[in-house]
């Protein structure tokens, strides 16, 4: 399995999620603007969307899409309770957390790294994404984790996300339940090796 990354993207999350899972996988770094990886390979033959993640697995399917593929790595490794038993109750609180980090979060967060996007325009989705950021921080309470007791991939994509944060000029203090979870993720022993292995620490 080879996953396709950006130091410190959204990739991240997916990052986490092979290390929480204990999984057997290779990483390659991705030139997002020459769309060309780091041996080398067009990286629009191996994802034609342009955008990472992209997990190739060992039978040459490609997927993409951050929640797709952290809910397949949760799937290969089940002994790591990455994610509740599909199709339960629970686990479509787990999907529906996965949705709300991709749509609501990281898109809101992406938009303000774009350089075409007006000033008006990031003004008013950092509106948003501030009170999304509110609504995550009540939500999430105390934990630890965003499901509860359990660390899930959800944690791993909201830790990714909310790391952004002070690079947009919001204020991570601001969400005190948030940065009490981002304190305690980066904690983990996978985190670590994660964040070590993008040489982000
Ligand atoms: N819908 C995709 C979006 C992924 C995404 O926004 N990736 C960013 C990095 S965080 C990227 O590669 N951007 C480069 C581009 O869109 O050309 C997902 O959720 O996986």
């Amino acid at each position: 399995m080879k996953l396709y990354y950006k130091q410190g993207a959204c990739s991240l999350s997916t990052h986490i999620a092979l290390r929480e899972a204990g999984l057997d996988f290779d990483m390659e770094a991705v030139d997002l603007h020459a769309k060309k990886t780091e041996t080398g390979a067009d990286f629009l033959a191996i994802n034609p969307k342009g955008y990472v993640p992209a997990l190739v697995l060992d039978d040459g399917r490609v997927l993409t899409e951050g929640v797709a593929i952290a809910l397949a790595i949760a799937a290969m490794a089940p002994g790591k309770h990455l994610a509740p038993e599909p199709g339960s109750a629970e686990y479509l609180k787990l999907v529906e957390w996965m949705v709300f980090i991709a749509t609501e979060l990281h898109k809101n967060t992406g938009a303000q790294f774009n350089p075409a996007m007006p000033e008006d325009g990031k003004a008013a989705l950092k509106t948003v994404l501030t009170r999304r950021l509110d609504y995550t921080d009540k939500a999430l309470g105390r934990g630890p984790y965003l499901m509860g007791e359990r660390f899930t991939v959800a944690d791993g994509y909201l830790f990714t996300v909310f790391n952004w944060q002070p690079r947009i000029g919001l204020d991570q203090a601001n969400w005190p339940n948030l940065a009490a979870h981002s304190a305690r993720v980066r904690e983990r022993p996978a985190v670590q090796a994660a964040l070590a292995a993008e040489k982000l620490i």
